[in-house]
């Protein structure tokens, strides 16, 4: 706490700092929340091992949270302050603080009667997921040049996780892939075919845009009074990508019956109406920025993003948990198991899930104009 206070007194805080504890659960970064006498801040140590240019980070999320803002201001929208982060500079007007160990510190004003959810609870509040991440990539889809920086480079990049995954498999160093064949050959068994998203976009048959990038549920801010949603967080990652890594992100969280790191998997399912729901809701407010290779792409993301998530967890704790916050040695292996059964559930719907979008296009007024537009490759 006292540490903590000593370098929080360094952000143009109102108030007296009363209290400083921990907040929320990111694998990453840690979050606190600070309570002066007179208003609430979130507190953060960003994890410097994983975001290493925490200079291009932070000019990243100005310039993403200002384009949301201007946008909101334009239309009128009352209350903007719950509708993005808003950033609190250190005294010397820097977007963080770089303390003497060289951790890096940053504060967000704390939006008020806000909540998060680790599991869809409503029909409503699955579309209403859908909207969120839909209306946030068409909000920054004019964003100024040039892009936004990489700040993990190769991020959601399948192929390049497949490779480092088969020369983790190749050291075995810490001697962990003895117990885990059965896990290593189901996702061996299906790397090829995860390569697809990113040769399509090499080969330019996807655009990359400003998306998410960890479009989980629990980063979407509900008002906990209403249940409308207020807005999208966790901003690190936000930089170039494919659409379909946000679909399939939030339908990977979102539409999952059990938590990431559940150990019961006969309590881990796909749940189609959230599926359903959730898709409704993007395809429609998307729909008008998509290509018709990116719409195609949206129900295979669901499948990439679980795969990638169980390789990348997998990769972890075969190299000795070096990446994920754990809480006991098994938990990247749990998490891994949880994400494999996950996507088995996927894949015995995924043709289900393809038709279903499918009729979206199709339905009402949407039909003629992708018809239309089809040849064009541009919707
Ligand atoms: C990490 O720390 P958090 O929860 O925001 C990770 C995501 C994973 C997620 C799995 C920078 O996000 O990619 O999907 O854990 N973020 C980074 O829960 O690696
Ligand atoms: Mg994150």
């Amino acid at each position: 706490m006292q540490k903590l206070t000593i370098i929080a007194r360094n952000f143009c805080l109102k108030g007296e700092i009363k209290e400083i504890k921990p907040f929320g659960g990111g694998l990453i970064n840690s979050t606190y929340q600070i309570i002066t006498d007179s208003n609430k801040y979130l507190f953060q140590k960003i994890n410097h091992a994983i975001f290493t240019n925490i200079a291009e980070l932070t000019t990243n999320i100005e310039r993403i949270t200002k384009h949301i803002r201007a946008k909101f201001e334009n239309a009128g929208v009352k209350d903007i302050s719950r509708k993005t982060l808003t950033i609190i500079y250190t005294k010397d007007q820097k977007g963080f603080y770089k303390d003497e160990k060289g951790n890096s510190w940053r504060v967000f004003d704390f939006i008020e009667n806000s909540k998060t959810y680790d599991k869809i609870v409503t029909p409503e509040q699955a579309v209403a997921t859908g909207v969120a991440f839909a209306e946030f990539q068409k909000t920054l889809s004019d964003l100024d040049n040039p892009p936004l920086y990489e700040v993990l480079e190769d991020f959601h990049n399948t192929a390049m996780h497949i490779d480092t995954f088969l020369e983790t498999l190749e050291k075995d160093a810490v001697g962990r892939r003895v117990g885990v064949e059965e896990e290593v050959s189901f996702l061996l068994k299906r790397k090829e075919e995860m390569r697809k998203i990113v040769e399509q976009g090499e080969k330019g048959e996807l655009p990359l845009r400003t998306v998410h990038q960890d479009a989980k549920l629990n980063n979407i801010l509900f008002d906990k009074n209403t249940n409308e949603i207020l807005c999208v967080i966790d901003l690190d990652t936000t930089m170039p990508g494919y659409v379909c890594y946000d679909f399939g992100d939030a339908i990977r969280t979102g539409a999952c019956t059990a938590n990431e790191d559940e150990k019961d998997l006969t309590k881990v399912d796909f749940d189609f109406d959230i599926f359903k729901n959730f898709a409704e809701g993007y395809v429609t407010r998307a729909k008008k920025i998509l290509t018709k290779n990116e719409l195609e792409s949206l129900a295979f993301g669901a499948k990439l993003l679980a795969y990638e998530q169980a390789v990348r967890f997998l990769n972890d704790y075969l190299q000795g948990d070096t990446y994920y916050k754990t809480e006991y040695s098994e938990h990247n292996l749990v998490r891994t198991r949880t994400q494999i059964k996950l996507l088995m559930k996927m894949e015995e719907k995924y043709n289900q899930m393809q038709t279903y979008i499918e009729g979206l296009l199709k339905s009402s007024s949407f039909l003629n104009w992708y018809y239309a537009r089809t040849s064009e490759n541009t919707l």
